[in-house]
């Protein structure tokens, strides 16, 4: 198992515990959220790179599934109602070994993970305005996600919150599109002023995880949703941004 993967799972979820999340798409706020529609969105067929770090359940006889539904509770938020078939959740403490039918579950919400819990039924809360991905994926007792013939066992809705909070729209966006393994249109050095907020997309026709060096940002970029980078920009300097499975740079980011 790869001892870097955990961490940064347990990191990233006390980090999102403790302080929430950065990024604008979860902001503190109550107001009420009038219009509501929850579709739902199946997984789409896709190829996938070589992803590693994750327990492929193809040979087991009458692998675990997961199915989320939402319903928005008019304030921003969502319930989720999550189903399983084939899979017992064990509490988060749990140090014994994997076993496949067992371990708990990761919530993802536009591609970052924001809770791992081993209940069946979570709310997420003050999201804003707009689309949002909620994702729910079965992961083993060591965090490594489960996979059936190469996809990972996840299920997926698409909310969309009106009359919430707006989000706030970026000073400067760029967009980058991944292809066949190469960036369109070559490397770009996107540059920026210091104070800046910054929003970068990454579309990609794999499966993957954008990895932003130093303002550590750390998204999931899959072909049905880019993943959508927002920072303040309040380091100087140069900074690469890789694709983290296919492992080359993507962008780079020039602040001064
Ligand atoms: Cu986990």
């Amino acid at each position: 198992m790869n001892l870097s993967k955990i961490l940064l799972c347990v990191l990233a979820f006390f980090y999102v515990a403790a302080c929430g999340d950065e990024d604008s798409t979860v902001k503190k706020n109550h107001s009420t959220t009038t219009v509501a529609s929850v579709e739902h969105e199946h997984e789409h067929e896709h190829e996938h790179g070589d992803v590693v770090d994750v327990i492929d359940l193809s040979s087991v006889a009458d692998p675990p599934a997961v199915s989320v539904a939402a319903t928005l509770d008019g304030e921003g938020g969502a319930m989720l109602a999550i189903e399983l078939e084939n899979f017992e959740l064990v509490p988060l403490e749990t140090k014994s070994g994997n076993q496949p039918r067992q371990g708990h579950l990761h919530i993802e919400l536009d591609g970052s993970t924001v809770a791992m819990i081993s209940e069946n039924h979570y709310h997420l809360s003050n999201l804003v305005n707009g689309h949002h991905k909620i994702s729910v994926s079965l992961s083993a007792i060591d965090h490594r996600n489960y996979y059936l013939d190469g996809k990972p066992i996840s299920d997926s809705v698409m909310v969309m919150i009106e009359g919430g909070e707006e989000t706030s729209a970026p000073d400067i966006s760029f967009e980058v599109e991944i292809v066949g393994g190469k960036v369109k249109g070559g490397l770009s050095r996107f540059e920026v002023s210091k104070g800046d907020s910054v929003e970068v997309i990454v579309y990609s026709d794999q499966i993957d995880e954008v990895h932003l060096h130093v303002y550590d940002k750390m998204k999931k970029v899959e072909p049905d949703a880019p993943a959508v980078i927002r920072l303040d920009a309040t380091i100087p300097g140069i900074f690469e941004a890789e694709l983290h499975s296919a492992g080359f740079r993507i962008f780079e980011l020039q602040v001064s």
